[in-house]
């Protein structure tokens, strides 16, 4: 399906731009205040395409503006809605404020046309989040609702350039609309999610990056797509990832350049650039077979000469970092079934125990531990300070990225790094730890948006 990209160039000559970001300098607005405004409108993804395409956007740009705010203090993003319906904007990755999570019907009343909403945000760690809406996600996020956030560190490594590339896709008619006639499509929420046929970085077909050789580049990598696990392939040799789902870790290579990146996951990169003036050097998305140019760095005809090689990579702790898990834990498990080929013959929903078939008619086609959708209960009530280990058996036959709001945890198979997401491979088990230190009620819940919607979603509260 993704091949349509190709069909789509064919008629129309593909421009690659030089320009680093959207930068939109309405997003500050007068006292320090960041303005965020939702909005129905239209973008030009290629330079030369006919008619532009009907988005849903932030200050009219795709993705939405670039947000930097500092680690520890407070900053205030407020929220416009000019859409005609309904919205809210979650941060993710955040450890704030329950009630700025951003979760309608949980942590805030969803933000009515014309509204406005107040994001206080002091996020105690530094690092590479993005915010999106959390309702109806399955549309809006896909419509362009998405953009990324940086918390900058007090003392960051030293770098030559400091550059992000956002990557999304999307599912696009021959005219470069929307298709939006597959919008709940039950056969997308039921397999893999809304895959598209059409990668972009940045909002665009292809992202240039023009350095210099002999730079250190610090390269921020984030899916911003509904459902499709992004498998990068880079070809600088002199790569160290040093941040994941934007939490420092120790810096080590990537395998052979692969990095993959499930909806919602970030990764920070510090490269150095080793190419020659005039070379050019690709990232790729592999895609079953094929392997799309979706960025690249340019090399241009000057050298760096005082290089930084000697000065650190890593990245200054976070507060995360110091957090020690204990040796006892609660103990919870949670059982994800459903889908296609899945074998679940249904589920409680709205109380009631359904087939798989009248559940389908409902739109819905998961379940953890045997409900569909949010329970009254909670999976797991705590007081604040309780270590939870969150044991995910993925009972069925796909992968599922799976976000837990408020918190980080460490997850069994890749101890080193503090996640937010965490990719469970069909069939896979793993273990998620974490110190439910943040008082609130707090989702758990598939990041493909599809599975959410269909039911693969609970909550936890923390006291
Ligand atoms: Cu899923």
């Amino acid at each position: 399906m993704i091949d349509r990209r190709n069909f789509i160039k064919a008629g129309v000559a593909a421009a690659c731009g030089g320009a680093l970001w959207p930068f939109v300098p309405q997003a500050r607005a007068a006292g320090g205040a960041y303005e965020l405004i939702a909005a129905a409108g239209e973008v030009r993804i290629e330079d030369g395409q006919q008619a532009p395409t009907r988005v849903m956007h932030y200050n009219q740009s795709i993705p939405g503006p670039l947000l930097r705010i500092p680690q520890g203090r407070e900053s205030v993003i407020r929220f416009r809605n000019q859409l005609d319906e309904p919205s809210t904007v979650h941060w993710h990755g955040m450890r704030i404020d329950n009630a700025m999570d951003g979760v309608p019907g949980m942590t805030q009343a969803p933000v009515a046309p014309g509204e406005e909403f107040e994001y206080r945000l002091t996020p105690p760690d530094a690092g590479t989040y993005w915010y999106h809406s959390h309702l109806r996600s399955w549309f809006q996020q896909d419509m362009g609702l998405a953009g990324v956030l940086i918390v900058d560190e007090a003392e960051p490594p030293r770098v030559d350039r400091d550059l992000v590339l956002a990557i999304d896709d999307w599912r696009f008619d021959e005219a470069m609309q929307m298709d939006t006639a597959s919008f709940g499509s039950m056969h997308d929420w039921a397999h893999g999610g809304r895959l598209g046929n059409y990668l972009t970085a940045n909002g665009k077909p292809e992202e240039t990056f023009a350095v210099a050789s002999g730079e250190r580049v610090r390269l921020r990598l984030v899916n911003t797509a509904n459902a499709r696990i992004m498998n990068l392939l880079l070809e600088e040799p002199q790569l160290s990832i040093v941040a994941l789902d934007g939490q420092p870790v120790a810096p080590h290579e990537p395998d052979g350049g692969r990095i993959r990146l499930a909806p919602g996951q970030r990764c920070d990169l510090i490269v150095d650039l080793v190419g020659d003036p005039g070379q050019r050097s690709r990232i790729e998305v592999v895609v079953g077979e094929y392997a799309y140019e979706i960025a690249r760095f340019a090399y241009g005809p000057e050298v760096r000469r005082q290089q930084l090689l000697d000065s650190p990579i890593a990245l200054p702790d976070n507060p995360l970092n110091r957090l020690r898990l204990p040796g006892d834990f609660v103990n919870v498990t949670m059982v994800m079934e459903g889908g296609a080929m899945g074998g679940m013959r249904g589920a409680k929903y709205q109380g009631r125990e359904m087939d798989i078939r009248e559940l389908v008619k409902l739109g819905k086609a998961w379940s953890i531990n045997g409900i569909v959708d949010l329970p009254d209960e909670p999976l797991i009530r705590v007081e604040r300070g309780t270590a939870v280990s969150l044991h995910m058996v993925n009972d069925n036959a796909w992968p599922h990225a799976m976000h837990v709001h408020g918190h980080h945890f460490i997850d069994d198979r890749n101890p080193g790094a503090w996640r937010d997401t965490s990719l469970l491979a069909r069939g896979e088990t793993r273990t998620l730890r974490f110190v439910a230190d943040n008082p609130g009620k707090w989702l758990i819940h598939c990041h493909m948006a599809e599975h959410m919607a269909a039911g693969m979603v609970t909550w936890f509260e923390v006291t």
